[in-house]
């Protein structure tokens, strides 16, 4: 097994539909993967098996308390094949990238926590979570979803999971910029066809359009994509052309930098 992964959570039975489809659901069964849930309601000292509370302080809602979580979060640990890294996913974690992804699956064992409620006791961070890591600025009702993005993140990126070596190849040959178009048959749909280019045969051709897309549309879209990083001469000279061909269109939009990007409030 490449990797192992403990996801601690209430609602255990979220994962098995996701962890049965696709790409994840065959590196679990090929036993590439290991995936196994932790309830702390079964960690629960009472007979209600209460996992929340009222939060000190006041305010409103509950707060999953630390000693049901800390004890399935042991649980997970007893049972990973080599001392866990300890991740809880969170709104407050740090923004998790592909280059993090690449990072978690070189890792042999993982634990996710899922919380629910308003959030988890202060102390089961201190005490037991290595890092907290956010998939994306919005609060949804748990942790759990976002743990199985992580986890269908990770599957793709051990090996053999991916059968279609080209499509790894491709992915890293694209490092950093977005996706060109794809298409497939049939030749027409409704009144747009195939951009000739592709139907045409000659494969550098269809290299040097693709590559001009993908810049295209990171220029336009993600321009955030560009400015970390230095286009080599070929790509600026692809980028510059297609522009030009496009008719020169204007800089990108500011909008397209997202919300509350300094500069541009009240815009
Ligand atoms: C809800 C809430 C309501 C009133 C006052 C404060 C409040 N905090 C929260 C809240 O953050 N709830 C979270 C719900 C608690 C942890 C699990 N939940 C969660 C995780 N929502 N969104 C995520 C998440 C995780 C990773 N990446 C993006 C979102």
């Amino acid at each position: 097994m490449n990797l192992w992964v403990g996801l601690v959570c209430l609602f255990p039975e979220m994962v098995s539909a996701i962890a049965s489809a696709g790409i994840l659901g065959r590196a679990i069964r090929r036993g590439e993967m290991g995936l196994e849930a932790f309830n702390p309601r079964d960690h629960a000292s009472d007979r209600r098996r209460t996992v929340d509370d009222r939060p000190y302080g006041g305010g409103p809602g509950m707060v999953m308390m630390a000693e049901p979580l800390l004890g399935a979060i042991g649980e997970a640990r007893q049972r990973a094949p080599s001392p866990p890294r300890v991740v809880y996913l969170s709104p407050q974690g740090a923004r998790l990238h592909q280059s993090g992804v690449e990072r978690l699956a070189r890792l042999r064992s993982l634990v996710l926590v899922a919380g629910r409620y308003e959030g988890i006791d202060e102390r089961v961070i201190e005490l037991a979570v290595d890092e907290e890591l956010s998939i994306g600025d919005y609060i949804l009702s748990g942790g759990e979803l976002p743990a199985m993005v992580l986890v269908d993140a990770l599957c793709r990126l051990l090996p053999g999971a991916l059968n279609n070596e080209e499509s790894i190849q491709t992915e890293s040959l694209l490092d950093g910029l977005l996706e060109y178009p794809q298409y497939t048959r049939p030749e027409r749909v409704g009144p747009l066809p195939v951009p000739a280019v592709l139907l045409g045969g000659d494969h550098g051709a269809v290299r040097r359009w693709r590559r001009t897309e993908a810049l295209l549309r990171t220029w336009r879209r993600r321009p955030d994509l560009l400015t970390s990083r230095t286009l080599s001469a070929a790509d600026s000279a692809l980028l510059k052309a297609g522009l030009l061909a496009a008719g020169l269109p204007p800089k990108p939009r500011a909008e397209a930098l997202g919300p509350n990007r300094a500069g541009i409030q009240g815009e």
